[in-house]
């Protein structure tokens, strides 16, 4: 084994597994890398960095199978201390040593992730000013570093009716605690960027809610929070994650575009951008390519957490990611807007509950990893070595003409348009050649 950093106590817990190996697409190795090679250069950068991979800490380390019809499947040997510091620093030791061996960069958070919340709140901020030293120490010597910390404002019963958008101004004071002291524990341990998803920030019955007080609200918390953190010397990105609905029947951050009109309309776009999730976007009817398009087009692309759907399923699946089409779809759509805005690749994702095998946890990542790897490998090919840009640029190749150039930017008024119908006379049809353009993601796999 290479690396022994994350041995802290002597107590290891994943045995048996070293550090992932890169070993390329035809290995027999169970647990290698086939396609994630960090150091490979694709597009001017190496995986590594056009990536920027991160284990989300409540899945993977928390995530223990329970479901709405059935107790927890998975007894990780993490959680079994009772005193919640000894469980917080097992808990803690086992994520250093499984990002160590898989090779990722970086790690995510919400604050009671780290640690079990207190039964007051300075029971809890003394409890996460001792895990965040251990945090510290841990990451010093991995090189392990926070890509985003966020508080966890949906989990505990004060926020049923929201907290930013809490009908009772007491729950948004307390919202406003926690998220002060996540912030400061995000610019502790040198967190790059401060996420917002806004779990129950929307409502159940329209009856029971004025909205626009609601919404209000929730822009006044953004900006306090903005300004806090700004104040305390934060100079990382703000990232809001959309999604439609679950917990709420309807969540106000909606989707990528409801989200860049929410933050235009209360002056928060020069400090936020978006984080994309893929099970979001298909929740809200899109797709994945499309709602990383809205957000690159607004130049709002801050980060993504990677997982996948089920096509049958109406709710947040959170599995690995493992469709490799879709997947080089969205990466055709990152490499044309030159990546992610301060963020990466949060894996949110988890196990299924049947997934019992401390490897399977592994398993899911790599395989993760790999399928962004090969997705990124084709979407490079597709732009360097194929007709796809020049045929995409043909398509409007009409508005590069004088008359055209005059339209886009603005120099022709509506007469002159429509006069020049006649001029044209009947346009032709000209084919969109869908499947011509589906295909190319096979023909370069
Ligand atoms: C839940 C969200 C959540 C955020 C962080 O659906 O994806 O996990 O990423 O609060
Ligand atoms: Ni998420
Ligand atoms: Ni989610």
């Amino acid at each position: 084994m290479e690396n022994t950093n994350y041995l802290c106590g002597d107590r290891e817990y994943f045995t048996g597994i070293g550090k992932i190996p890169f070993e390329g697409r035809d290995t027999d190795r169970e647990l290698a890398f086939r396609w994630y090679d960090e150091n490979r250069v694709v597009a001017g950068k190496s995986l590594k960095d056009h990536f920027r991979f991160a284990v989300a800490y409540w899945h993977t380390l928390g995530g223990t199978g329970a479901d709405p019809f059935g107790r927890p499947t998975m007894n990780f040997p993490w959680l079994a201390a009772a005193d919640p510091l000894q469980q917080a620093k097992d808990k803690m030791d086992a994520a250093f040593e499984f990002m160590t061996k898989l090779g990722v960069p970086f790690y995510c958070f919400h604050d009671y992730d780290l640690i079990e919340e207190g039964a007051d709140l300075t029971t809890s901020a003394r409890r996460l000013e001792a895990i965040s030293d251990y945090a510290l120490e841990k990451q010093q010597a991995s090189g392990i570093k926070l890509l985003w910390g966020t508080a966890n404002l949906f989990s505990h019963p004060r926020y049923m009716n929201g907290a930013a958008t809490n009908p009772d101004f007491r729950v948004v004071a307390h919202a406003a605690a926690q998220v002060q002291q996540a912030i400061d524990l995000t610019l502790k341990l040198g967190g790059e960027n401060y996420v917002f998803w806004g779990g129950r920030e929307g409502y159940m019955s329209l009856l029971n809610t004025q909205m626009k007080r609601e919404t209000d609200h929730l822009a006044r918390f953004l900006h306090l929070a903005k300004d806090y953190a700004r104040s305390q010397g934060f100079t990382g990105t703000f990232f809001i994650e959309p999604k439609p609905m679950e917990p709420t029947k309807h969540q106000y951050d909606f989707d990528a575009a409801t989200v860049i009109g929410f933050l235009r309309e209360h002056d928060l776009l020069a400090d936020f951008k978006l984080n994309i999730e893929v099970n979001h976007a298909t929740l809200a009817q899109h797709t994945f390519q499309h709602e990383l398009q809205v957000a690159a087009d607004a130049g709002m692309l801050g980060s993504m957490d990677a997982n996948r759907g089920d096509y049958q399923n109406g709710w947040d699946t959170d599995q690995f990611p493992n469709n490799l089409y879709e997947l080089t779809e969205a990466m055709l759509v990152i490499l044309q807007c030159n990546g992610f805005q301060g963020g990466g690749i949060n894996f949110d994702a988890k196990l299924r509950r049947n997934s019992t095998d401390l490897s399977d946890l592994f398993y899911a990542h790599i395989g993760g990893m790999d399928a962004f790897a090969r997705a990124l490998i084709t979407a490079d090919r597709i732009l360097s070595d194929s007709p796809y840009r020049e045929k995409l640029q043909a398509r409007y190749a009409s508005f590069d003409t004088a008359q055209g150039q005059a339209f886009e930017s603005g120099s022709m008024d509506l007469p002159t348009l429509a006069a020049l119908a006649h001029t044209f006379g009947e346009p032709p049809l000209q084919s969109g050649q869908q499947e011509w353009y589906e295909n190319l993601i096979n023909r370069y796999l």
